[in-house]
């Protein structure tokens, strides 16, 4: 049975108790917020608008009854979750939020912020669909200039270039302890659950001091290895798992936990921000906007045409965390990564030659028992 320890916080207690911690910087030194919902947003610019980001992604079941006021009900939950608790005023981050910086990703996200730029000065920035060749990065240096001027007026402040390569640099120590995190999950077998790795890195969105990060996550590194030289060298483990797919916040209790629970070890996350995104630095040596434009474009993610690197990233993470399976999470009605669940699927199986399996669910808790009986079948089929 997997067991917590004590003292862990939930990704919600988490999300919880970063809406004290940004009341507080609000009220004390009247510190302007943004809202973000992707891996696409260059969040070095709220950085050097004196600002601070928020994801606003929904990940509960929380207002998805009322986003069906609005929205259609065959939408992926993580828009309906999102917009609903922001219809409903039920996120202390969405009502704390100056502004909201977002981007046309997939086609359901992009429409959902038309109608929430009702409620708060909303900036969708336009994302190129391919991330190759000059044309792309030239489209998204100049949106990269249009937010900029956005945050600008929303946030009556001056964005230099000074401020953007100091942003530019703290996030990039930021980025390389996230790394120093996730590829504690190489350690075989690895000193803590895929769940307890996984809350953690994804907790400190809700830590609002970029250096308060670094240290945190650069801590908890040591200690883990530490904690593998003494208590787990030499030992076995379960079959060493890698997941792929749509962010996973709003379901890691129901597919990540459990299958830990049925004896796998998750050791590895292949996702939009995953370690190889995290990897991905900005260059420091070039112009500051350049090298956001060129840096973001290389994030990983199925609303881009083609998207090689999803692909040269899991060959690499398979061996490198010497993954025995790869099972893909697939949210309701996300059509982009849908669609390309089966040339993963393919590239899996033949290419890589390990099991695969695509489970496709939602934020409710009804599937709950059926997606056990699932993960069961597939850790047995690994067993033989
Ligand atoms: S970079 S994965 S955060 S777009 S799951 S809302 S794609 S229908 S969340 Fe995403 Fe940015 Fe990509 Fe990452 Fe649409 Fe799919 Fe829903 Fe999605």
């Amino acid at each position: 049975m997997l067991q917590l320890p004590e003292g862990f916080e939930t990704f919600t207690e988490a999300r919880k108790n970063g809406f004290l911690k940004i009341l507080d910087m609000k009220r004390q030194n009247g510190k302007k917020v943004v809202g973000v919902f992707c891996s696409y947003t260059p969040v070095e610019l709220i950085t050097a608008a004196n600002a601070t980001y928020v994801s606003l992604c929904g990940t509960g079941e929380e207002g998805i009854v009322a986003s069906e006021r609005h929205l259609p009900k065959n939408l992926c939950p993580l828009i309906k979750s999102s917009y609903g608790l922001a219809l409903t005023d039920s996120c202390p981050y969405f009502y704390f939020s100056d502004v909201i910086l977002a981007e046309t990703t997939c086609d359901g996200k992009k429409k959902m912020y038309e109608l929430m730029g009702r409620m708060k000065p909303t900036h969708i920035m336009s994302l190129p669909n391919s991330p190759i060749g000059e044309a792309a990065e030239e489209l998204w240096l100049s949106e990269i200039y249009r937010a900029k001027e956005f945050l600008e007026k929303e946030l009556e402040t001056t964005i230099t270039e000074e401020k953007v390569r100091e942003a530019i640099h703290q996030k990039n120590l930021e980025r390389q302890a996230m790394v120093r995190l996730y590829e504690i999950g190489k350690l075989n077998p690895c000193p803590l659950s895929g769940y307890e790795l996984s809350t953690i890195i994804e907790s400190t969105a809700f830590m609002f001091s970029g250096q308060k990060k670094v240290d945190v996550m650069n801590k908890r590194a040591e200690e883990l290895v530490a904690e593998y030289e003494k208590n787990f060298r030499g030992k076995s483990s379960g079959p060493r798992i890698l997941i792929t797919g749509c962010p996973f916040d709003g379901v890691r209790d129901k597919i990540i936990k459990e299958l830990e629970i049925q004896g796998a070890s998750v050791v590895a996350f292949e996702n939009c921000s995953g370690p190889r995104t995290q990897e991905n630095l900005v260059d420091e040596t070039i112009d500051p906007y350049r090298a956001l434009a060129r840096r973001y474009l290389g994030v990983s993610c199925s609303v881009m045409t083609p998207n090689a690197k999803r692909f040269e990233t899991l060959r690499e993470m398979v061996d490198e965390y010497q993954i025995d399976a790869v099972l893909e999470i697939v949210l309701h009605c996300c059509h982009t990564y849908a669609i390309e669940s089966q040339m993963i699927q393919e590239f899996v199986n033949d290419e890589l030659e390990l099991p695969f399996l695509s489970i496709t669910t939602d934020y409710s808790v009804a599937d709950t028992g059926q997606l056990a009986t699932r993960i069961g079948a597939f850790l047995e089929i690994l067993h033989k």
